[in-house]
C-alpha cells in the first residue's frame, strides 16, 4: 500500500475515515487475480452466471439503507437520492442478469460449410468512475461486464470510495467468486493509468472529465484497447413559447441543481424563446428560492453540499463578472455549501460554454426554432437535453436537430437502466445501459466449419 486516503464529510467539512491507498503492486495483484477468476467465470453455464448476478442484486437490495447512509456521509447526497441510487444498482444487476442467456450469436449462410459467431468476453475490464454518482456509474459498467463473462477491477474516485468498497464486499457475500469483482482504491494517475497500460486489462470504461478521458483514450489507443468514455456536458433545457411554462419552470431547478449540479446531465443552460423570456424567469424565481438546500440526512432536503472546498472555489470562480439574476438559499458555516444560482448570459460568456459542475444555470433567449437548435449545439459537448413544447412536429424536428446522446421531451429524464445512455462530441464514446450494453463487453468470434 502507498499510504492512506483521508475521507471528508462534505456537509461538515470534517475528516471521518482513513482508507488504504493502493500502489502499483496492489493493482497488479488484483489484475492477476481477476485473470484467474475470469477463466472460471466464463466457463460457467450462462444460467449460473445469471443466478449469481440475481443473488448479488438481492444482497444489494437488502443493503439499500446501509449503502445510502454511506453515500450521505461520503458524498453529501440527500438521503432520498442516495436510496434511489442504491436501489438502481440492484435493478441494473437484475436487468443484466438476463443477458448471459441472451448473448446470441448468428448463423451466417456461406458456401461450403456452417458459419457461426460467438460473443466472447474480453477478459478483465478496468472501470474508472468519478465522485459524483459513485454507485450508479460503477454499476453501469460492472453489471453488463460481469454478465458478459468478464472479470472487473473497479477504481472509485479517491474522494468517494466507500460505496464501491462495500459493493465489493457484498458481491462476495452474494457468492460471487473471489477475484471476479475487485475494488482498488487509489489515485487515477497510478491505479487508473495501470488499467490503461496493463496488457491483461482488455477493455477500459472511463467516466469523468473530458480532459482526463481524452488522455485515457490516447493511452488505450496505444495499447489497441477498446474504451468506453462517459465525459462532461453542457446540456440545454429548451423552452418554447407554446410550452406549459408553469411545468417547465417548476421542473427546471431539479434538472440542474440535482446533486448540487454535479451531474454530467445537468441542464446547465436554459434557452427560452424570447417572447416568454420575462414570464419564464418570473416563474423560475420562486421555484429556485423554494429549492431546499441543507442537511443531506434529512428526507426534506433537495440538495446537499458540493463535494469539496476546492470544488466550491472552482464553482464560485464561474460567478466572477457574471450577471446573477437571483439565488436560492444555502446554510452558512461548516460544509461546502453553495446557493443555487441563476445567471443571465450571452452565448459567448464562459458560464454559457464551460461545464460548471455546480448549482449554477445560465439563461439565454432565442428567437425561433432554428436559433434554438443552433444555440443548443453551440458547445463542444453533446450529452443530454430537454425540450418543452406542445407542438409534436417541433418536438421531433428539434430532438433530431440537437446533437446529444440523450434527449427528453416535456421532462428531464435521462437515465433508465433499460435505455441506452451516453454522449456525442466531447461528451463521450460508446453507450452504457439499455439492451445492447452486455454485448459491448464482448468481441465477436467467427467460426467456420467445413462440411
Ligand atoms: P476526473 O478528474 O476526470 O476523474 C474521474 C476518475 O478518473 C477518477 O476516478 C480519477 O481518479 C480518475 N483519474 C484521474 N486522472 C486519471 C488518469 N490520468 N488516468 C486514469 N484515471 C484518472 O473527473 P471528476 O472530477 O471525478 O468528475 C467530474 C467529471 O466527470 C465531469 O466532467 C462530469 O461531467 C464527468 N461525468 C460524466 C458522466 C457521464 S455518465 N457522462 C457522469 C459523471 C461525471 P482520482 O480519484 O484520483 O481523481
Amino acid at each position: 500500500m502507498s499510504g492512506t486516503i483521508t475521507l471528508v464529510n462534505p456537509a461538515t467539512g470534517r475528516a471521518f475515515r482513513e482508507i488504504a491507498r493502493a500502489g502499483l503492486a496492489e493493482v497488479d495483484d488484483a489484475i492477476a487475480a481477476a485473470v484467474t477468476a475470469q477463466r472460471a467465470w466464463a466457463a460457467l453455464a450462462p444460467a449460473a452466471r445469471a443466478d449469481a448476478l440475481r443473488a448479488f442484486a438481492r444482497v444489494v437490495e437488502a443493503h439499500v439503507d446501509e449503502l445510502a447512509a454511506l453515500e450521505v456521509e461520503n458524498s453529501g447526497h440527500p438521503i432520498g437520492s442516495a436510496r434511489w441510487e442504491a436501489s438502481h444498482v440492484a435493478q441494473v444487476l437484475n436487468y443484466y442478469a438476463g443477458a448471459p442467456e441472451r448473448l446470441i450469436g448468428q448463423q451466417i449462410p456461406v458456401a461450403g460449410g456452417l458459419d457461426v459467431t460467438f460473443h466472447e468476453p474480453y477478459g478483465v475490464v478496468g472501470i474508472i468512475v468519478p465522485w459524483n454518482f459513485p454507485m450508479t456509474i460503477a454499476s453501469w459498467g460492472f453489471a453488463p461486464a460481469l454478465a458478459a463473462g468478464n472479470a472487473v477491477v473497479l477504481k472509485p474516485a479517491e474522494l468517494t470510495p466507500l460505496t464501491a468498497i462495500r459493493l465489493g464486499e457484498l458481491a462476495l457475500d452474494a457468492g460471487l467468486p473471489e477475484g471476479l469483482f475487485q475494488v482498488v482504491t487509489g489515485s487515477g494517475s497510478v491505479v487508473g493509468q495501470r488499467f490503461v497500460s496493463h496488457p491483461d486489462v482488455r477493455k477500459v470504461v472511463f467516466t469523468g472529465s473530458t480532459e482526463v478521458g481524452t488522455d485515457v483514450a490516447a493511452g488505450c489507443a496505444r495499447m489497441l484497447k477498446p474504451v468506453t468514455l462517459e465525459l462532461g456536458g453542457k446540456s440545454a433545457n429548451i423552452v418554447f413559447a407554446d410550452a406549459d411554462l408553469e411545468r417547465a419552470a417548476a421542473s427546471a431547478p431539479g434538472s440542474v441543481f440535482d446533486n448540487a449540479g454535479q451531474d454530467c446531465c445537468a441542464r446547465s443552460r436554459i434557452l427560452v424563446e424570447r417572447s416568454v423570456y420575462d414570464r419564464f424567469l418570473a416563474l423560475l424565481e420562486p421555484a429556485v428560492r423554494a429549492w431546499r438546500v441543507g442537511d443531506p440526512a434529512s428526507p426534506d432536503t433537495d440538495m446537499g453540499p458540493l463535494i469539496s472546498a476546492a470544488h466550491r472555489d472552482t464553482v464560485a470562480g464561474f460567478l466572477d463578472g457574471a450577471d446573477v439574476a437571483f439565488r436560492g438559499a444555502a446554510p452558512d458555516g461548516e460544509g461546502f455549501w453553495f446557493a443555487p444560482t441563476v445567471v443571465l448570459a450571452s452565448p459567448d460568456d464562459r458560464i454559457a460554454r464551460e461545464e460548471v459542475f455546480g448549482p449554477v444555470v445560465a439563461v439565454l433567449p432565442f428567437d425561433d426554432e432554428a436559433d434554438a437548435i443552433r444555440l443548443a449545439n453551440d458547445t463542444i459537448y453533446g450529452l443530454a437535453g430537454s425540450l418543452w413544447t406542445e407542438n409534436l412536429g417541433r418536438a421531433v424536428r428539434v430532438a433530431r436537430g440537437v446533437k446529444s446522446g440523450v434527449l427528453s421531451i416535456n421532462s428531464h429524464s435521462s437515465v433508465r437502466y433499460a435505455t441506452p445512455f451516453g454522449g456525442m462530441k466531447a461528451s463521450g464514446l460508446g453507450r452504457e445501459l439499455g439492451p445492447d450494453a452486455a454485448e459491448h463487453f464482448t468481441e465477436t468470434k467467427n467460426v467456420f466449419f467445413a462440411t
